[in-house]
């Protein structure tokens, strides 16, 4: 694109009007909401108006583009950066290996694809070359190029009209925190850099120095806001995006995000969904202040932290709940909604890795525990791909490609190397908690309450409550090794518990909906009594 057509309303510069896109698209998704993808605000277009019942019920499916499936050996590239066996280069993988597995992706329960940035890349640096895309090859003007490796512009329409035409939405990465190492932007303007030298003079080095030596841009400066709210203006103009994964929050002022570029970006698309990478396990003081820039969630990065500890390394739940519980103190259980509930991405070890002295039996169980509570407490649940599998790995394993065996059933069964070896049932878990999440109101939009968690010393257990109309549910989560039996959890006597929901008489048994058949639930003396499998998780239907 030339700089004059990356201004707002703009032509795009492909000759595609860009609003006769936005109606197709949207007319697409209306005829897939009948097929039960989802409740829809009122007047809920989504290019119009942030569509929150229905990003609410979402299930995001993590995509490194080069990595999931090559659709298109035409794209592959020459060996100077491609190459399926070194770790570091590219693959192969590609947008429309995602078109051809989105049978795979809407079989699993995922409604929201997230994709590693698209951008063109730089060119190889050491042994390395962008197969992950987060070396945008950013030049002056902004050409809007988009990796050609992954297919090109044309490959990225494909993939969002075939997701539009199955109710399903897309999630682009974006960087604006940093250009690729060399990017041409570099050499055309040095001084919208942050001088490597006496960085941390200028102010907080996780904002003014470089995130692993990478050109890091000045956003302080007019010049370099006003180029970046182009860039990103221009390119959710051209395509139909319906959210976007913003890279490396923390390492850009917040008020940038908050003056320049969210009013920018939902100026252009007022439906995105904004969804922010705060990593930080530590806590969520930093959180508050980049939600209230203007993103819709953030990576829930805390949880991830007690989760492995709680759960990988079989430790007590109290660190769940209690993170459980903090967000929704924090932030009410409606903005806690819209954060994204995970435990893997391409930047850290994959969770089974954190319980190597375990089984693979117990591994899988806990894993499966795990995913369990990304589907049941509030927040999105944001799967990476092979989640499903139990795939393992560290880093660069942790990145690996999709194996071939994934896609049929028939073929995940059995063991298979890199992943544990019950990757079926993984699978079934999965797909069973995706399908309940979205036919059960309480799961998706409901509130949250503890009944339960862990005394020092105490049964490892941890109990909550989720309502919404008439949708009731108790999630029940045993963390220990050995059968819970008959734990009385008080419910009538809770404040958390709207008066409506204390009215279920006593004697009567909830209908277990998940989790192992030993699970049961009844009501006795305005308590419940809860019998839970060890390391598992069971829903149960309030009547
Ligand atoms: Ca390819």
């Amino acid at each position: 694109m030339t700089a004059c057509t990356s201004a707002p309303g703009a032509p795009p510069a492909d000759g595609i009007d860009a609003g006769a896109r936005r109606r197709d698209a949207s007319i697409a998704i209306d005829g897939a909401t009948e097929r039960d993808v989802g409740p829809r605000v009122d007047g809920g277009d989504p290019f119009t108006t942030f569509d929150r019942a229905w990003w609410e019920r979402a299930v995001i499916y993590f995509v490194m583009v080069d990595r999931f499936s090559n659709g298109d050996r035409t794209n592959d590239g020459d060996a100077t950066c491609t190459d399926p066996s070194a770790p570091i280069l590219f693959h192969g993988g590609d947008l429309q290996g995602i078109v051809d597995r989105l049978d795979y992706l809407e079989e699993l329960g995922v409604t929201a694809v997230w994709i590693t940035p698209v951008q063109r890349q730089v060119g190889r640096r050491g042994d390395q070359c962008g197969y992950h895309g987060y070396w945008a090859d950013l030049g002056v003007p902004d050409d809007g190029a988009i990796e050609p490796r992954l297919g090109g512009e044309a490959a990225l329409r494909a993939l969002i009209d075939a997701l539009h035409e199955r109710g399903m939405r897309l999630i682009v990465d974006l960087v604006v925190n940093h250009a690729g190492y060399g990017a041409r932007v570099v050499g055309q303007r040095p001084e919208w850099f942050h001088p490597g030298a006496g960085c941390e003079t200028l102010g907080d080095p996780e904002i003014y120095c470089a995130l692993s030596g990478l050109p890091d841009f000045a956003h302080e400066r007019d010049d370099v806001a006003d180029y970046l709210d182009a860039m990103s203006t221009s390119f959710v103009s051209r395509f139909a995006f319906d959210g976007i994964r913003m890279d490396t929050v923390k390492h850009v002022e917040e008020s940038y995000f908050r003056e320049r570029w969210v009013p920018a970006v939902r100026e252009e698309r007022p439906g995105l969904y904004l969804l922010g990478e705060l990593f930080d396990e530590g806590g969520y003081a930093l959180f508050d202040r980049y939600l209230d820039a203007g993103f819709d969630g953030l990576f829930d990065f805390p949880l991830r932290r007690a989760l492995i500890d709680s759960v990988a390394r079989g430790g007590s739940l109290g660190a769940v709940a209690g993170r459980a519980q903090e967000a929704v103190t924090r932030w009410g259980a409606e903005r806690a909604r819209l954060r994204a509930t995970m435990i893997d991405n391409h930047d850290v070890p994959r969770f089974v890795e954190e319980m190597s002295s375990a089984s693979d039996a117990e591994k899988s169980a806990r894993l499966r525990l795990a995913l369990g509570v990304l589907f049941t407490v509030p927040g999105i649940p944001q799967l990476y791909m092979g989640d499903e599998l139990g795939m393992g790995g560290t880093y660069p394993l942790n990145r690996r490609d999709m194996p071939a065996w994934a896609w049929r059933a028939e073929d995940r069964e059995g063991a298979h190397g890199g992943a544990l070896p019950d990757a079926a049932r993984i699978h079934d878990e999965v797909r069973a908690l995706a399908r309940l999440r979205a036919s059960t109101p309480a799961l998706h939009a409901g509130g949250y309450t503890e009944l339960w968690r862990p005394a020092p010393g105490g049964v490892n257990a941890w109990a909550f409550f989720r309502s919404v109309g008439e949708s009731r549910v108790v999630v029940a989560v045993n963390g220990g090794a050995t059968t819970i039996s008959d734990l009385q959890v008080p419910y009538r006597t809770n404040p958390g518990i709207a008066d409506r929901d204390r009215e279920t008489p006593d004697g009567t048994t909830l209908m277990r909906v998940h989790g192992p058949e030993s699970a049961t639930a009844r009501v006795v003396e305005g308590r419940i009594a809860l019998t839970i499998a060890p390391r598992s998780l069971a829903v149960f239907a309030m009547p």
